[in-house]
């Protein structure tokens, strides 16, 4: 079959964010914007002759038609094999899972993760490498620079390929092998779990969970999991039928729009175990009886238990958090007389520190939370956690975050988010804060005294990489602290997060309503950085 080559211009807006490239549907629509990006991907990989690819996304709307377009771009530019799940589906981590136990050179992993799908909402593309996790800057850095200069990129005119049944076609020199999306990750995560504890848990008749899948990608994957080998009731499961525009919901599993399981776990009678996850099963959202974990607490909680659950019976060596996310880990951290790293809000910035055995768990404030087993967070993986822990502990979901907080105290918590404010204003927040870094310091607000504020900087400690303005911090001399940063993920206009944390000993004073705890420092943050002036709006969109 012979390859084309074919002509094209260079789009100057495809710049990855925090987690590859996210736009609308009708932007990837546009002549060979798709194609552009993908052949931008392929030139920046050095020695991709003959390499194998892994390639699926999270179902949403146009999942498939990029599959089959990029299938014959890969052929045509001398890929040797593309593992692709089965209907072109892969949840993120089961992408990194596969990467990994194939030794693959790397993936194309198709997701927009919890953003909204359908034809005019989003889609994304994201390239990850042969560790299994998302590309680092310097790679993300190259595919943008060859976006900006791409003439022409290469195609194989062939048919579409059926990809609904497993087994290996050719397409031109390539192979094509079409693989069950759900075997290797659940083989893993039966791997680390204790499943005859958690299936004793979920038939003891007395226990009672509910996972929303928000008919997003891990309907299938929990189904085979928590279902089938681990004898949940099939009604456990909501919103399990995967749909190409999530059932038009907004498949993020936040107290916001996970509302659904939100309103069953806050009612009477509540079941015991709540989760959700999102649009390309990455994320997890925990909750118990009329309890909400926040993020934060869930890896600081995980960490100081790891040796109860297989997998990290031996111990764990470190912890890694995102700034923005909650300093509960870095307690814990000290306890177990381990190192915890503080990174810049992205996945990929925790990949150097699993790769160099310098960290075991990870998480974020952004309901992501993972280990070593894969490169990306894992959703399915933090419910197996939490149940495996439930099991063990025989204690509920609240028992064990109170006697946490007991025992090291507890970080109140709080994400605000201000979603599709105009870019201006929102650019004009972060100058305004930019310029108060000179005389903030000192300066007192009620209760709390300023110690410091900085643009938060990272050194990366294996490849000495450096990644600057990665968010503004403003530190108290209580240790509280208000971080500001625009979101590197949204489609449309900018996104403020204002995240809010205050730490408190006192177990008397550890059982308050965390935005009643938090009520001063979320005023001291409009009164500093003018929120409502310069987002014109007077509360935040989510709170978390
Ligand atoms: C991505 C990244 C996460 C990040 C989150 C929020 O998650 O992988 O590391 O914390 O976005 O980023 P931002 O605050 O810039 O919007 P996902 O689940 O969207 O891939």
């Amino acid at each position: 079959m012979q390859v084309t080559d074919i002509r094209t211009t260079a789009y100057k807006d495809q710049k990855p964010g925090t987690s590859g490239l996210r736009k609308k549907v009708p932007v990837f629509q546009q002549t060979h914007y798709l194609e552009n990006f993908v052949q931008s991907i392929l030139d920046s990989l050095p020695d991709i002759q003959g390499a194998t690819l892994v390639l699926g996304g999270d179902g949403r709307y146009y999942n498939l038609t990029a599959i089959q377009t990029i299938l014959k771009m890969a052929a045509a530019n001398g890929i040797g094999r593309v593992l692709v799940g089965r209907a072109g589906l892969l949840s993120t981590p089961a992408a990194s899972c596969v990467i990994r136990k194939y030794q693959a050179y790397g993936g194309i992993v198709l997701s927009a993760s919890h953003n909204p799908a359908g034809p005019t909402e989003d889609f994304g593309i994201k390239y990850n490498i042969g560790n299994g996790g998302p590309a680092p800057e310097k790679v993300t850095e190259a595919i943008y620079a060859r976006s900006l200069s791409i003439d022409h990129y290469r195609i194989l005119p062939a048919d579409d390929l059926p990809l609904d049944e497993l087994g290996k076609q050719q397409l031109g020199d390539m192979i094509v092998e079409v693989i069950d999306p759900v075997a290797d990750y659940a083989e893993l995560m039966e791997s680390l779990f204790d499943f005859e504890a958690i299936r004793t848990l979920l038939g003891n008749g007395q226990f009672r969970m509910r996972f929303d899948a928000m008919h997003a990608i891990t309907g299938p994957y929990a189904q085979e999991i928590l279902v089938k080998r681990l004898g949940a009731p099939a009604d456990s499961l909501m919103n399990a039928q995967p749909l190409e525009d999530f059932g038009g919901g907004h498949p993020d599993p936040n107290l916001t729009y996970a509302h659904e399981l939100v309103e069953i776990l806050f009612a009477q009678n509540a079941p015991d175990f709540g989760a959700a996850s999102d649009g390309d099963g990455d994320r997890n959202m925990i909750l118990g009886g009329n309890f909400f974990v926040t993020p934060s607490d869930s890896l600081a909680i995980l960490a100081a238990n790891a040796t109860q659950v297989p997998g990290y019976r031996n111990g764990i060596v470190g912890i890694a958090r995102s700034m923005p996310t909650s300093q509960a880990a870095d307690r814990v951290a000290e306890a177990l007389n381990i190192p915890c790293y503080e990174t810049p809000t992205g996945w990929k910035f925790f990949g150097n520190l699993l790769d160099a055995g310098k960290v075991t768990l990870c998480g974020e404030e952004s309901f992501g939370t993972g280990s070593d087993h894969v490169r990306e967070k894992d959703g399915l993986w933090a419910v197996l956690f939490w149940l495996n822990l439930l099991a063990v502990r025989k204690q509920s979901v609240a028992e064990i975050a109170r006697e946490h907080w007991q025992r090291f105290g507890r970080n109140y918590y709080s994400r605000h988010d201000y979603e599709g404010v105009p870019t201006e204003g929102a650019n004009k927040l972060i100058d305004t804060l930019r310029a108060q870094f000179a005389t903030l310091a000192g300066q007192t607000y009620g209760a709390y005294t300023v110690a410091f504020s900085d643009d938060f900087a990272y050194t990366d400690p294996i490849d000495h990489s450096v990644s600057t303005q990665q968010g503004i911090r403003i530190g108290f001399t209580d240790g509280s602290r208000i971080v500001f940063r625009l979101s590197g993920t949204g489609t449309e206009g900018a996104t403020l997060r204002v995240y809010l944390e205050r730490y408190e000993a006192d177990t008397a004073k550890q059982g308050l309503d965390g935005q009643v705890a938090l009520a001063d420092l979320i005023k001291i943050a409009d009164d500093i950085a003018g929120i409502r002036k310069h987002t014109g709006r007077n509360k935040p969109t989510v709170i978390t």
